[in-house]
């Protein structure tokens, strides 16, 4: 199969793309989405609770509100249905190969060659919209191969697992966990939650919205856009206690203890207490973490994993708990992102090899050495307070406007400076510095040299303003 833009991913970013490439008249495009459904991580996780911590009304696309949101916070399933169901409304659908899976992507001189599950595609432009937050990780802990119960990582929830009546082991305390925990917790027999670090738990405003709220904006569709707006707002100053003023942290510190000193008691206090300045690993909303920490059959261990035994979970301290089944809420390979091995630009060099250990890219999208290449939600694009769907439109303005350049110059390929990527790196390292997230503490945002790759430092309307315009100056365009 021949086209234009072969696009990696049907979840916002893979969509959204879509959407502004029909705006564009450009119809020869195709999505290529390994799973057999619409909504890319939205589809793939299906654990029990599973919410977006982001408002709806800024979790959404800004040209598609949905005025019938049924939650402040919306629920995974509501999310998916929302994009396909955008999709649909803007024509996309016809677009999509849904259960084909890219297994590699070479750049061949003048097009991007790719062998997928349902056979090759070439394509003159390659975008991918896999996303950072794609391939779960699992420790390997000791002897985890000879637990013979099922186990499962929170992002591939096996449905077919009867947890009722069970012991069960949650390992990690994460944005995924705190909301499969208080799910589970209150119909197992025995939940063991093994937390390495605890989290900053806030208070959760997650709520219906009113059948009265619908209507309203349904009716005032520039009220929605005002509330979405406000929110925006609210959420954008946190950027003055990450980036700017990590000292004016405590003041959100004081508000997390007090919600933990609410629910748990003095020793299980002491076990749930961070240590460290909140902020630097993502702030969790919840009303029901500290509540599930505190049930009968619920056991927060703090001890290290030692081993993993065929009907057993082994702490450092030697204690043994008998579990019938595990899940892990234990992360993602971000750092070491499987598109990185996938993709071969120029010379036959794979993303990973050119990052050499950590991602770098040009506005977190264009890398040197990978012509036509456009990663959306790329390295440095992450946020720890606002919506990624902010970000996703960001970018889709900057790949239209180099879309838009190779067109008007009839020309066949656009590649970014190495001289203008490494400015860019340089001064989001430079701004990095400071911040609570690299001097905070240890996280998945850091790679192994204590660089952070993930984040986005800064007001994120300055990364509109930054994308707003592709500037040719930082190309070849030929
Ligand atoms: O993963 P995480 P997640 N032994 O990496 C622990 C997005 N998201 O799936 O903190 C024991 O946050 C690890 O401990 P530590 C969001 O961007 C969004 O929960 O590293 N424990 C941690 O507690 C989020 O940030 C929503 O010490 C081990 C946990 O596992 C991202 O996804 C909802 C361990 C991993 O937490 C990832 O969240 C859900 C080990 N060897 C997720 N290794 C929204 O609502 C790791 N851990 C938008």
């Amino acid at each position: 199969m021949d086209t234009t833009v072969a696009i990696i991913g049907s979840g916002f970013s893979g969509i959204g793309l879509a959407i502004r490439l029909r705006q564009e008249g450009v119809e020869d495009f195709v999505i290529l989405d390994r799973n057999e459904g619409v909504g890319g991580t939205w589809w793939a996780n299906t654990y029990p609770g599973c919410a977006c911590d982001v408002p709806s009304h800024l979790y959404s696309f800004s040209f598609a509100p949905n005025p019938d949101w049924s939650r402040t916070y919306s629920r995974q399933p509501e999310i998916r249905d929302y994009l396909a169901r955008v999709a649909d409304e803007f024509g996309v659908t016809p677009h999509l190969r849904l259960g084909c899976e890219v297994k590699a992507a070479e750049w061949r001189g003048d097009r991007w060659r790719l062998e997928t599950s349902q056979g090759p595609v070439s394509a003159h432009v390659l975008v991918s919209g896999a996303g950072p937050l794609v391939e779960p990780r699992i420790p390997d802990f000791p002897g985890l191969a000879r637990f013979e119960g099922p186990a499962f990582h929170s992002a591939r929830w096996d449905h077919s697992v009867d947890l009722r009546g069970k012991r069960v082991a949650a390992i990690g305390t994460g944005a995924s966990a705190i909301q499969f925990v208080p799910s589970i917790a209150p119909d197992v027999a025995q939940l063991h939650v093994f937390q390495r670090t605890p989290p900053w738990v806030m208070p959760h405003s997650s709520r219906p919205i009113t059948p009265w709220e619908k209507r309203v904006y349904r009716r005032f569709p520039a009220l929605q856009r005002l509330v979405r707006g406000g929110i925006y707002a609210g959420r954008e100053l946190l950027v003055l206690g990450f980036v700017k003023h990590p000292r004016a942290m405590p003041l959100l510190e004081r508000v997390s203890r007090r919600h933990m000193e609410r629910h748990l008691p003095p020793e299980l206090q002491r076990k749930a207490r961070p240590d460290y300045t909140i902020g630097c690993k993502r702030i969790l909303p919840s009303n029901g973490w500290y509540p599930a920490l505190a049930r009968d059959n619920v056991e927060l261990v703090t001890d290290v994993i030692a081993e993993v035994r065929e009907r057993s979970i082994v702490t450092a301290d030697g204690a043994e708990r008998e579990v019938d089944a595990i899940v892990f809420g234990t992360g993602f390979h971000v750092v070491d992102m499987p598109i990185g091995r996938l993709v071969r630009g120029r010379g036959g060099k794979t993303l990973e090899e050119a990052w050499n250990g950590s991602p770098r890219a040009h506005l977190g999208c264009t890398v040197p050495g990978f012509p036509n290449l456009f990663i959306l939600l790329g390295p440095n694009t992450g946020l720890g307070h606002s919506s990624m769907v902010y970000m996703i439109e960001s970018q889709l303005a900057y790949v239209v406007g180099a879309l838009r350049e190779l067109r008007s110059r009839g020309a066949r390929t656009v590649e970014v400076r190495p001289e203008a990527a490494e400015r860019f790196n340089a001064e989001v390292q430079r701004r990095l510095q400071g911040t609570v997230w690299n001097t905070g503490c240890q996280s998945w945002y850091l790679d192994g040299e204590g660089r952070n790759p993930t984040l986005w430092p800064d007001w994120t309307w300055r990364f509109r303003q930054r994308t707003a315009r592709f500037d040719p100056a930082e190309y070849v365009v030929a």
